[in-house]
């Protein structure tokens, strides 16, 4: 069968594509494990975010997909929705399947959106198994994380549990699948690597639990070698190490390090996701080793500086340096001082505008950022689909809007029992800008010819909305907000609505529903009534 994998090409602010241009991880492994006789297209819409239509519309004329699969996040739902109607359109036979957070976290806004199968959770062996029960016809309700339609309704199969990722179940990802090219980060083209999946904590923010329960499976590291090399092979020269919490388990991640050294593959640049506690708790040893690996940029997930707040984020567990296994206080500042004096660069992950900030709590956070991060990835809670935060915020009425186009983590959704919405995100929005200016000469030293070449479209990206009349403080600055605001809802259209003459009939009533935050209630499964067991072209 001929299939075509799509990620969304929704960015966020600290995500501009003219810098930063991921591929998504999950479709190169769903592409690695299906049945080998089948063609499988990868296109990650990111790269052609401009020309989503065309791209589309050339992709399947040329490659002619029986089945058609979306990665999806929840701020890209609507994007989402019209490119299922523009595929369907393209070829009306289409079968069409949906995975990832979203999907899998709000199933019920795909049943009203004209898809034929949502693959909740893990998909790699659910995919293979789908692709097979599509070529039998029959055999949909063996595939544990299946729901399909059935007649007028929807049968949703049980969850299935996460993948041992030990047992080598899982193959390597296809990255020759991948048809658009332009992947880059900061000039580099990047790829992304897993080593391990899960994690074991219970941040109310974040989607995991609901997604996989708390767990950590980890490949072994000669597949993690593999794959970095294959990254490398296909041209990568900065690999993103994306689990979920790499530091769950220090001494594995010194073990990957010295495994990289040894393998020689230190000339990549390493970027990774990483805890607090543990950086500070092992930095010592860890933070030499991994700059000698490689390792450039470390997301360190500080949340918030506040312990109020980090209670509310469930936080504080993960922000708390141990000694000989003794609470030594927060960890943030101690783990960025280890990653500083190995020269490594630290992107803080700040959380601002819980239900009880005021402006000051808001700017002791953007002052610690001003003061000790490089790059900051400053964010407002959100909330995403069953995570624990999102009833907090629900039961206190502090949920503004359900534009979920919108819930991309930088614009603000959620009011403070102090402060408005908006108020909240322009705070966040004027200190921020200038605190990534300050990174331009790092990144000069490192990409001098990326950097020449695209500072001034970076620095139009990061101060869109300004003029030199505001730059100069001849004009408020709220104008500069409200400018900026309008574009970034320009930015959200990537492609247009279709018009009901090109959806199928049963879903002219259910447009809009799809639209809403849909929570889907905890029963999913009682709900359940079968059981089972078990690159041709450079867009730019
Ligand atoms: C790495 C990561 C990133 C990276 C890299 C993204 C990339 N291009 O790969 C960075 C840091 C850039 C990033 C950015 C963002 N991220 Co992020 N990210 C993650 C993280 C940690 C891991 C995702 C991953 O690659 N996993 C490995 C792959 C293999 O697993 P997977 O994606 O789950 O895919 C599996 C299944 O979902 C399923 N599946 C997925 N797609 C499909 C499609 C089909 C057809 C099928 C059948 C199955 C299927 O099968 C896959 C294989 O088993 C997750 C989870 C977490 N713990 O925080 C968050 C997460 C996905 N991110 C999230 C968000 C919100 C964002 C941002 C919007 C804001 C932010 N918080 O930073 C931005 C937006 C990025 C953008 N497009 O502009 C949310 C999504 C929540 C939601 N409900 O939508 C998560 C869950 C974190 C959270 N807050 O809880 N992210
Ligand atoms: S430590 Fe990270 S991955 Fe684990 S629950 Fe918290 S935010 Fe999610």
């Amino acid at each position: 069968m001929n299939v075509l994998l799509l990620s969304m090409p929704d960015y966020f602010e600290h995500m501009p594509p003219v810098a930063i241009r991921m591929p998504n991880g999950a479709l190169t492994s769903l592409a690695g494990n299906v049945d080998c006789h089948h063609r499988v297209a990868v296109a990650d819409l990111i790269l052609s975010y401009r020309r989503v239509r065309e791209t589309l519309t050339r992709l399947v004329r040329e490659f002619d997909p029986e089945v058609v699969g979306l990665s999806v996040m929840t701020f890209q739902r609507r994007t989402a929705d019209r490119i299922i109607d523009l595929a369907r359109a393209l070829k009306p036979g289409l079968k069409i399947a949906v995975g990832g957070y979203d999907p899998s976290l709000a199933p019920d806004a795909y049943e009203e959106m004209g898809v034929d199968y949502i693959v909740r959770g893990e998909g790699e062996v659910a995919f293979r198994q789908l692709l097979r029960a599509l070529e039998r016809g029959r055999g949909f309700e063996d595939i544990c994380g299946l729901s399909f339609r059935d007649g007028d309704g929807w049968v949703h199969n049980h969850a299935r549990p996460a993948h041992r990722l030990e047992e080598e179940e899982i193959r390597l990802p296809n990255r020759a699948a991948r048809v658009l090219k332009g992947y880059t980060l900061l000039g580099r083209q990047v790829d992304v690597v897993e080593t391990s999946r899960g994690c074991t904590y219970d941040c109310s923010f974040c989607s995991i639990i609901e997604m996989r329960g708390r767990n950590f499976h980890t490949y072994s590291l000669e597949r993690v070698l593999d794959d970095i090399r294959d990254a490398s092979d296909h041209g990568a020269r900065t690999v993103f190490l994306v689990d979920d919490n790499i530091t769950l388990n220090v001494r594995r991640f010194e073990e990957l390090c010295h495994a990289i050294i040894d393998a020689r593959l230190d000339k990549l640049d390493y970027f990774v996701q990483a805890m607090t506690s543990a950086i500070a708790s092992h930095g010592e040893t860890l933070a030499p080793l991994m700059r000698r690996a490689g390792f450039r940029y470390v997301f360190l997930g500080i949340e918030n500086i506040l312990e109020g707040d980090l209670q509310f984020l469930r936080a504080t567990a993960k922000n708390t340096a141990r000694d000989n296994g003794n609470s030594a206080g927060n960890a943030t500042l101690r783990a960025i001082d280890w990653l500083h004096r190995n020269k490594m660069y630290v992107v803080g992950g700040l959380i601002v505008g819980n239900p009880d900030d005021t402006r000051e709590s808001i700017e002791a956070n953007l002052a610690f950022a001003r003061r000790y991060v490089d790059w900051p990835y400053i964010q407002h809670p959100t909330p995403y689909p069953r995570t624990p935060m999102t009833q907090d915020f629900r039961a206190r009425g502090l949920i503004v809007h359900e534009r979920l186009e919108e819930y991309d983590g930088t614009t603000a959704v959620v009011r403070t029992e102090h402060l408005p919405a908006e108020e909240i995100e322009y705070v966040r929005w004027k200190a921020e800008r200038w605190m990534k200016i300050r990174h331009m000469p790092s990144a000069l030293r490192h990409d001098p010819g990326f950097i020449l070449r695209h500072a001034a479209e970076m620095l139009a990206h990061t101060f869109r909305g300004c003029t030199l009349r505001s730059v100069l403080g001849l004009e408020d600055e709220r104008k500069s907000f409200e400018r900026y605001k309008a574009i970034r809802r320009q930015e959200r259209e990537y492609v247009e609505a279709a018009t009901p003459a090109h959806r199928p009939p049963w879903l002219w009533s259910g447009k809009n529903q799809s639209q809403r935050l849909t929570s889907i209630p905890k029963g999913l499964e009682s709900r359940t009534n079968r059981s089972a067991h078990g690159a041709q072209t450079d867009e730019r």
